[in-house]
């Protein structure tokens, strides 16, 4: 059986097959999150190779993961999202990574806070790449999900990004570097999109110099 998910996830989220061909006898997820609920033998995936799946620890997360969808949009890279806790719904997460893997996912992103075990589950379940993403989700400040993601046992790792949104995005431009090894095309976007953040940091000299700032 499979879910769509019912937490109020926009469809910013789910873009997926963002500037891609998609498989004609299929059509894309508008709308959906990594499944869409069909009966009887219509139940089957709606989208072909999101390279990309995100699995988040609780809805609660969803802001603070929020620039990984924005970044993987931005680079054009189809990508899945999902709910999933290692905790509360282990099978749940289990099943997820079968299926995610069944339907052409390269780079898994596990996002969650507290004793963050989501990234460490999944990693122990595939051998494709695994980012976590630590979340500030407890008193703790975020140290629990640092460690608990960043401290995998030998053979297992997970790739740790810093906390909160800005892991988030990096967690996507580091699975969009992963990608680009076999996609030349993604490796050209990413080379431009440098070169428009080293020109943005040009503007800003230039502008830090007009406004005379040394001079206060
Ligand atoms: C983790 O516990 C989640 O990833 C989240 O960051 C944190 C709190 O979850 P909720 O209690 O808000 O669902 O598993």
């Amino acid at each position: 059986m499979l879910f769509r998910i019912q937490a109020p996830l926009t469809a910013t989220w789910h873009q997926v097959n963002a500037g891609r061909p998609v498989n004609k006898t299929r059509s894309p997820c508008r709308e959906g999150g990594l499944f869409t609920k069909k009966s009887g033998r219509a139940a089957k995936r709606t989208v072909d190779m999101a390279r990309v799946t995100i699995l988040m620890g609780s809805v609660s997360d969803e802001e603070t993961v929020r620039p990984c969808a924005q970044v993987l949009k931005k680079l054009g890279i189809d990508f899945e999202a999902e709910v999933s806790s290692a905790h509360r719904s282990p099978e749940r997460t289990e099943k997820l990574v079968r299926e995610a893997e069944g339907a052409g996912c390269r780079v898994f992103i596990c996002a969650a806070g507290m004793a963050a075990h989501l990234a460490g589950a999944v990693a122990a379940r595939s051998i494709r790449p695994v980012i976590g993403i630590p979340l500030t989700a407890s008193a703790l400040g975020g140290m629990d999900a640092l460690l608990s993601t960043l401290m995998m046992p030998s053979g297992f790792p997970v790739a740790t990004m810093s906390l909160d949104k800005a892991g988030a995005g990096n967690a996507a431009w580091f699975a969009a570097q992963i990608l680009a090894l076999e996609d030349e095309e993604l490796a050209e976007r990413l080379r431009s999109e440098r070169e428009a953040m080293a020109g943005a940091v040009e503007e800003a000299g230039r502008k830090l110099h007009a406004a005379d700032w040394g001079n206060v």
